[in-house]
């Protein structure tokens, strides 16, 4: 299959360099189980937690509809995971990959349960993927309302929209 560079083929290759920590040029469930770590680790999960179970529950609903889509693999390299997401994220068939996903992270996140995250917390989230913290802009961006909060909706959308749209900057003034 022969995948235009989208959002979305330019957002799994920046995952994909962000779950491959050892440069090993492909990536493996241990690098998804240990993505599901960092996460239970920066925002201190107990492991005992039902949300960090969730959470490494979904990444491995995640893992095994990548190789479902990949066809006949156990590890991705960077090409097979593109073809993966790309795929799963355009079959509904089994559960919304991206949104299941990104509420069991929204959990996490949300450790004391006010169904709001701080711009400390989004910093946080954001730092597990990338180098350093994001542009403040983004966070003013996402929060609308302009009240210091993202609720789960509004995280959701906007993990939806950094995947999906072709102009994240358009959709952003646009969709909310
Ligand atoms: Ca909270
Ligand atoms: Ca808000």
């Amino acid at each position: 299959m022969d995948i235009p560079m989208t959002r979305l083929a330019h957002m799994s290759d920046r995952m994909f360099e962000a779950i491959d920590s050892n440069n090993a040029d492909y990536i493996c469930w241990e690098d998804m189980a240990r993505l599901a770590d960092t996460y239970q680790h920066v925002f201190e999960v107990p492991e005992t937690d039902r949300r960090a179970q969730a959470l490494k529950a979904c990444y491995r609903m995640y893992w095994m509809e990548l190789l479902r889509h990949a066809g006949g693999i156990d590890r991705l390299d960077k090409d097979h995971f593109r073809l993966g997401n790309y795929a799963a994220s355009v079959d509904t068939s089994r559960f919304n990959l991206t949104d299941g996903l990104t509420s069991a992270i929204f959990d996490v996140i949300d450790l004391d349960a006010t169904g709001k995250i701080t711009r400390d917390d989004f910093e946080q989230h954001f730092r597990i993927w990338c180098n350093g913290a994001p542009d403040s802009s983004l966070y003013d961006r996402l929060d609308v309302d302009a009240d210091g909060y993202l609720t789960r909706q509004a995280f959701i959308r906007a993990m939806r929209e950094l995947y999906f749209a072709a102009n994240f900057e358009n959709l952003l003034t646009t969709a909310f």
